[in-house]
């Protein structure tokens, strides 16, 4: 028996500061088109897709930051793509920066909603693994400053049942820690969205200089990360990139559907808005899922230890 979503990775080409709202969304329309006359009734889009990468700039001033955040969602400017998924009946995934008034304090986050067939928002995920630093970088490595803007996550890794599956959801550098698969599988997650905006360069420091990282090793990391967590935990992994030259930063895209087995199925070309689909069968990861990873017959919770220090703490010799 199979149980089949058709899953469409809708891409984003560079949104340079100047864009308008509007422009954006526009552009988030014709992709949501493109993937539904692929057949597709899920669409998942990057992080941020609502506005530039702006943590790669360090203001001083929170209403900059602010500026480029949501105080609602949906609001006036993104309800012409809830319309008109509503219209197609085709869900997505929407990551955007959030604005929101907490507990008498105004707080920031990392954000990404999944908008079911009929336009209602059926669950929201807050990015918990926060890359970047606070303040700015004076080795000139450092590109980003999320640390700077956002909080830390709090509602966990939770799952949702929708599109006939368990689905669970991610973002941007979540996807380099096991413990972000591995969260969502023990909840059942057969499949997890992941949107996200990664340099196509990385620096490091080498004896006080700075220095490139190889030119094939971060798109390589993007895609080893993401095809080992969905391996390790049964699950397909749609991973979806802000792609190309954006405000003199250039994104490396490589969005891509990854099924269970690991294998890449369905993969991006370009560094601009394009549209990839596949058929994301759920029941595929089902003999898996009962012999090599059988969660409950083979794997050892046991803490021995040490799973809850931190690096370099020696907690038994
Ligand atoms: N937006 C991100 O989370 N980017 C990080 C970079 C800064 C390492 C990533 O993991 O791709």
């Amino acid at each position: 028996m199979s149980r089949v979503v058709r899953v469409a990775a809708a891409q984003l080409g560079p949104i340079a500061r100047a864009e308008t709202k509007a422009g954006i969304v526009a552009r988030l329309v014709a992709l949501l088109r493109q993937a539904h006359s692929f057949g597709a009734e899920l669409v998942v889009f990057p992080e941020m897709a609502l506005s530039t990468f702006f943590p790669r700039w360090v203001f001083d001033d929170p209403d900059e930051a602010n500026a480029f955040c949501e105080s609602a969602m949906p609001n006036p400017d993104v309800q012409p793509l809830f319309d008109e998924a509503a219209r197609l009946k085709i869900g997505f995934y929407l990551g955007y920066a959030e604005l929101t008034e907490e507990e008498g304090q105004t707080r920031r986050f990392n954000t990404t909603v999944l908008v079911d067939r009929d336009g209602a928002i059926i669950g929201k995920y807050r990015k918990i693994h926060l890359p970047g630093r606070k303040t700015a970088d004076p080795t000139g490595c450092a590109g980003n400053f999320e640390k700077r803007y956002f909080e830390v996550g709090n509602l966990g890794f939770p799952v949702f049942r929708a599109f006939g599956g368990v689905v669970g959801m991610c973002i941007c550098n979540d996807r380099r820690w096991p413990e972000t698969y591995r969260a969502l599988s023990l909840q059942g997650a057969e499949l997890i969205m992941c949107g996200y905006n990664t340099g196509s360069q990385r620096f490091g420091m080498v004896d006080g200089a700075r220095v490139l990282d190889p030119a094939h090793l971060p798109p390589f990391h993007n895609h080893l990360v993401m095809q080992a967590g969905a391996y390790q935990n049964c699950c397909w992994v749609i991973g979806v990139a802000k792609a190309g030259f954006e405000e003199g930063v250039e994104f490396m895209g490589g969005t891509c559907i990854i099924a269970p087995t690991g294998d890449i199925v369905a993969q991006a070309v370009t560094t601009s808005d394009e549209v990839v689909v596949a058929n994301c069968d759920l029941e595929v990861s089902e003999h898996n899922r009962r012999t090599t990873f059988n969660f409950e017959a083979n794997r050892q919770i046991q803490d021995y230890g040490i799973l809850t220090a931190q690096r370099g703490v020696v907690v038994k010799v």
